[in-house]
């Protein structure tokens, strides 16, 4: 396997015979981190997001369930896999491991093999996990994010911009002539077509807390947190040049010859909820469609 693709697993022991035994173990198939205290897996696991992190139980500092405690409370770290390992081998000891949320628990002296097994066993769940949380969140199609996730971010979104008074902008484009263009060339033809407006979205939607999502069908939405309309309105504009240089043809378009998009954008007003931005959004998009389509309306 490729290094780059080679899983993380954080080792937090501050017995340095264990840290190493189970170093040693691990590093021909994983990219191996290592703590020697509570302290400092919390730091690791924070700064280089492990895929799963061995956990020591009994330290002397933090001991293995507070960092299992303060790394569910931080969301960078919370969803992190971890697997208890731990002298205390009383059944009562494993069953309160997992019920604190471990994920597995290996008495010591632990056996390699076995070790080795739970650890391929847990990052494979963990492989799982992030396919089924890719699948639920992204288009198939365009590989932008979906509904589903557009509307999870946008309600998370409001909800800040309100308690900082802080600007967010929505733009919602809609392929213009699409029914004809798919009767037109195809609807293979379409679906690249839509992937090439989709690409437009992802080059001009610069910043990382911005989404280009797909919000159904030929159109898409752009989410802009921390954005006044003259900046929002330049990303959009910035998508329409961008598809007005490919020019893809649409023979059968009535808004021009080429694959074009209409635009509405809207951005948060005073007292106004996030179904009333959206609305707001929407009715630009309308007025830009009746104005002739190829165009934005802010
Ligand atoms: P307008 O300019 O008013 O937006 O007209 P329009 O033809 O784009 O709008 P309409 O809503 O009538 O048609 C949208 C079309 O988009 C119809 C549908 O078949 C097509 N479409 C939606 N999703 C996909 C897709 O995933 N692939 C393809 N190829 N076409 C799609
Ligand atoms: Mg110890
Ligand atoms: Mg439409
Ligand atoms: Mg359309």
């Amino acid at each position: 396997m490729n290094p780059v693709e080679m899983q993380k697993v954080l080792i937090a022991d501050d017995d340095p015979v264990n840290r190493q035994v189970l170093a040693e173990l691990l590093k021909p198939e994983y990219t191996v981190l290592l703590a020697k205290n509570g302290e400092q897996a919390l730091e690791r696991a924070a700064r280089h997001t492990p895929d799963l992190i061995l956990l020591d139980v009994m330290m002397p500092d933090l001991d293995g369930f507070e960092v299992l405690r303060r790394l569910r409370a931080d969301p960078a770290t919370a969803a992190i896999a971890v697997i208890f390992i731990s002298g205390l081998d009383r059944p009562e000891d494993e069953a309160n491991g997992l019920k604190v949320g471990a994920a597995d628990y290996i008495a010591k002296p632990f056996n390699a093999t076995v070790v080795m097994a739970r650890v391929a066993l847990h990052l494979q769940v963990v492989r799982q996990q992030r396919l089924l949380e890719h699948l639920a969140h992204v288009d198939a199609l365009t590989g932008l994010a979906n509904r589903r996730r557009f509307d999870e971010l946008y309600e998370a979104e409001w909800q800040r911009a309100r308690r900082a008074g802080s600007p967010l902008s929505l733009a919602l484009v809609d392929v213009d002539c699409f029914k004809q263009y798919n009767d037109h060339y195809g609807h293979p033809a379409g679906d690249r077509a839509l992937r090439a407006v989709a690409r437009m979205a992802s080059s001009c939607v610069r910043r990382p807390a911005d989404l280009a999502a797909r919000y159904g069908g030929e159109e898409l939405v752009l989410l802009m947190p921390d954005t006044e309309a003259a900046p929002a309105e330049h990303v959009v504009q910035c998508m329409r040049a961008s598809l007005a240089a490919q020019a893809i043809a649409h023979a059968a378009s009535a808004a021009a010859p080429v694959l074009t998009f209409s635009a509405g954008g809207a951005t948060l007003a005073e007292g106004e909820t996030a179904a009333e931005l959206f609305a707001a959004a929407d009715a630009q998009l309308y007025r830009a469609k009746h104005a002739g389509r190829n165009r934005v309306e802010w």
